[in-house]
């Protein structure tokens, strides 16, 4: 059962705020942490799952990675969310905006706004995050500006949790900054299908993706030149080294981020500069690294109008309409339920 923790919140900065969080991570992401450790590390490619990136300093970086000139993702975004806002959100009839990995509340706010007052006091916003602070401060902030605005913070993992969400009332789903580029073919067609399987026919799905485009212009994005991505990439490390009780030494690695062009995809690493080992208390467990040698901590898909509808149709979605900037780097899609899905 999940932890509701409105107490806690109203504690966190002293100002009583009128929203609840509901934890799913509590009982259940320990367990997952160390499976996952343990069969990524004993992995002949060690990798660590980047969901493991977000604690609450891992949310901050990514924070900072948006503002950065060579990150082109949150501002292309966030033009087209501008223009397309209006139209989408005036007339909407949605009750509960549901945003998948929300992290920071910039992106909502502009949907928000569109909605305008009087859509704004039927609506319900509900952040969906691993990050526990994301989902705080980002309620935080939406209160400030709009305090009768109601919301549910919901702590999960989406790819775990999704009957943490409620689906009583007409959904829009938002997944939003190219989120379904960090999962592989498979998982993203399967959590795509789970979306599909918890929608009725007037919900939508508002879905982020970052187009595939010239490899100089990807590679940049994830190597930019303040290093503010690197701090992100071995952020995990200590993640990992808090809770495992492990003892990674994050300047043992440096930063590797690369376009892997038979896959589509950005992949970032962690490289060893030097041989030595690891201890993972929790899983009784030491790990040897010889220099040279990587931890993939990410990857990041970049994709074409094709490979976005192949995988909308595997998840009995249908695309009703797709939104570009002018440069064609990034495209905002609303989805449906396909009519044809039980043929
Ligand atoms: N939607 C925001 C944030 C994107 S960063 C934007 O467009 O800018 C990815 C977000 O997804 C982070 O806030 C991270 O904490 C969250 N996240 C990553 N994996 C997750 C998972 N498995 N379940 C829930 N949230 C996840
Ligand atoms: C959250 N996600 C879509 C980001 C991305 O671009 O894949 C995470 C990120 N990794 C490095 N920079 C940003």
């Amino acid at each position: 059962m999940a932890r509701s923790n409105q107490a806690a919140v109203k504690n966190l900065k002293s100002k009583p705020r009128s929203f609840e969080v509901v934890n799913y991570l509590d009982k259940k992401y320990q367990p997952d942490i160390v499976k996952d450790v343990r069969e990524g590390l004993t992995a002949p490619q060690k990798f660590i799952p980047c969901k493991y990136f977000y604690d609450a300093r891992g949310s901050k970086l990514f924070e900072d990675i948006c503002r950065l000139p060579e990150y082109y993702l949150t501002r292309t975004e966030i033009s087209i969310l501008k223009d397309i806002t209006p139209g989408l959100m005036e007339t909407s009839t949605h009750k509960d905006l549901v945003e998948l990995g929300s992290g920071a509340d910039w992106k909502i706010r502009i949907l928000l706004e569109a909605a305008g007052e009087s859509n704004r006091s039927t609506l319900r916003y509900i952040p969906v995050d691993i990050s526990e602070s994301a989902v705080i401060e980002a309620a935080q902030g939406l209160l400030e500006i709009w305090p009768r605005l109601e919301v549910l913070g919901v702590v999960a993992d989406f790819t775990r949790h999704l009957e943490a969400i409620p689906t009583e009332r007409p959904v829009m789903y938002c997944f939003l900054g190219s989120t379904i580029g960090n999962l592989d073919e498979h998982e993203s067609t399967s959590f795509l299908r789970s979306i599909s399987d918890n929608m009725k026919l007037d919900d939508r799905l508002l879905i982020g993706f970052d187009m595939l485009k010239p490899r100089e212009i990807l590679e940049a994005a994830y190597n930019d030149s303040q290093g503010v991505t690197s701090e992100f990439n071995k952020n995990i490390l200590s993640v990992i080294n808090s809770a495992l009780s492990a003892d990674f030494n994050p300047s043992h690695f440096g930063h590797l981020a690369f376009f892997n062009e038979e896959h589509s995809r950005i992949e970032m690493h962690l490289r060893a500069s030097c041989d030595f080992s690891v201890k993972l208390e929790s899983l009784g467990m030491e790990i040897d690294f010889k220099k040279g040698e990587t931890i993939h901590t990410e990857n990041s898909r970049k994709f074409t109008r094709a490979s976005i509808e192949e995988m909308a149709s595997q998840a009995r979605l249908s695309i009703e309409n797709w939104y570009s900037d002018p440069d064609a780097w990034f495209s905002i899609v609303t989805m449906a339920l396909d009519p044809r899905r039980n043929s």
